[in-house]
């Protein structure tokens, strides 16, 4: 029996159905902008949330169950891999990504866990060969066991540094064995509360330290994919050192490993960064750091990560659009790092959550494509800037001015009229864009 055997094969019907298991808008070899959507949007599915998490909160224990029937053993690992390469063949889900904690048990020590994602790895490369699903990235849970309470590249305490190397060791290995594309870093606990009882520069050097290794590490296997920084602000740690992607980018730089990472941006980050999804995706697109998306969405309303399904379609038609000015997805791809609502306790809401998602972003790409085919906002940025091709806007572009030369020239301009920014303008476009579809 199937966890999901109430699922059937979820296909595109078009907008007008009314199917709960079909896709109202993502039509996977659709061409638009000359290539098939599923290859822009190259969505995942994050194997912790969709398959492990139970709904446990601060309040009350799980509600959701996920022990696939099986006690929590390799028995288990085996019959959540069924559910998980069911789901995706349902759902047409092309890649997924996973932690090493995420698939197997982590037995008594390290043998035994090594043995276990070993056995693991097996069976998904298997599985991974009758459906033709792929792995997008791989990483190593090193926040959540108490050794790592405070931080593993960051721990004061080497015993954590070095276990956490271990694992990050063997998640390499499981990635490269799987061909994953990418390897992902997300901080948990790198990050501090109080520099009361913190070395934050011997921190951040520890850091960039592990990093290194993982890298050379991952080099000398042959690992010819990307490594991504995933940055989020806070939540578990105060003060998270991957802040947001600027931070980032500047501490891939100042350790020499700008040529090997890129970015993994995750909206629901991006907004307790007090940045938006789009910022986030600029800020990397502009600094050659633009790489992978942990596609998810917060609550305006509450300041954690909630890992909600993305719904709002608004959010997604402008990170769609800055996706593909940035050149579209080469390695990277969605990857839903969501979470379905404690109440939506049945698998079948796994599948719905997923056709949510897949939905919003397949409106979010029509939509975003449409505002380049339309080129108005293009245009008007275009124009906004116009003014800089002017002579003296070419002299200063080309490094030719000194101040002395600008100060002689500012009289005859002291009055001028910056044009208007026409920010009202530029939304409506966008929601008659939206609501033609
Ligand atoms: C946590 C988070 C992680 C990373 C992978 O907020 O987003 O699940 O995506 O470790
Ligand atoms: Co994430």
């Amino acid at each position: 029996m199937s966890y999901f055997e109430n699922v059937p094969q979820v296909k595109y019907e078009g907008k007008n159905s009314k199917n709960p298991f079909a896709f109202k808008f993502y039509n996977p070899d659709e061409v638009i902008l000359g290539k098939k959507m599923k290859d822009h949007l190259r969505f995942a599915m994050a194997y912790w949330h969709t398959l492990n998490a139970d709904g446990t909160d601060p309040f009350g224990s799980g509600t959701l169950d996920r022990t696939y029937g099986k006690p929590d053993t390799m028995e288990r690992a085996y019959a959540k891999a069924d559910a998980a390469f069911d789901l995706m063949t349902k759902l047409g889900i092309e890649y997924f990504c996973f932690h090493d904690v995420d698939v197997c048990p982590q037995g008594n020590s390290l043998e035994e866990f090594k043995k276990n994602l070993s056995d693991i790895t097996d069976y998904f490369k298997k599985k991974m060969d009758e459906t033709g699903i792929k792995l997008l990235w791989g990483t190593a849970n090193v926040f959540g066991n108490p050794r790592y309470m405070s931080g593993a590249g960051t721990s004061p305490n080497v015993d954590s540094f070095v276990c956490a190397a271990a694992q990050i060791k063997n998640a390499i290995d499981a990635t490269i064995k799987l061909g994953g594309l990418g390897y992902v870093f997300w901080g948990g606990r790198e990050g501090y509360d109080t520099l009361l009882n913190t070395d934050m520069d011997f921190e951040l050097k520890n850091l960039a330290r592990l990093l290194t290794m993982a890298r050379n590490y991952a080099r000398s296997q042959g690992f010819k994919g990307v490594f991504y920084i995933e940055p989020k602000p806070k939540e578990p740690t105060k003060h998270q050192y991957d802040f947001d992607a600027a931070t980032a980018i500047g501490f891939l730089r100042a350790n020499g490993l700008a040529d090997d990472f890129r970015m993994n941006i995750e909206n629901n980050h991006a907004t307790l960064a007090m940045h938006t999804f789009q910022h986030e995706l600029r800020t990397s697109a502009i600094n050659g750091m633009f790489g992978s998306v942990d596609a998810n969405q917060g609550d305006d309303m509450l300041g954690w990560d909630t890992d909600m399904f993305p719904s709002n379609v608004y959010d997604c038609t402008l990170a769609m659009y800055e996706v593909i000015k940035a050149g579209g997805f080469t390695t990277g791809g969605l990857n839903f790092d969501s979470k379905v609502r404690r109440q939506s306790y049945t698998p079948e809401d796994i599948a719905y959550a997923h056709i949510l998602d897949m939905d919003s972003f397949a409106l979010g790409l029509r939509a975003a494509a449409a505002l380049i085919e339309d080129g108005r906002i293009d245009k008007f940025i275009e124009e906004r800037y116009s003014s800089w091709k002017s002579e003296i806007g070419e002299a200063i572009l080309a490094d030719k001015c000194t101040l002395d030369q600008l100060e002689a020239a500012a009289g005859e301009r002291w009055d001028t009229k910056v044009p208007s920014g026409r920010e009202e303008y530029l939304q409506e476009i966008i929601n008659s864009v939206l609501f033609s579809l």
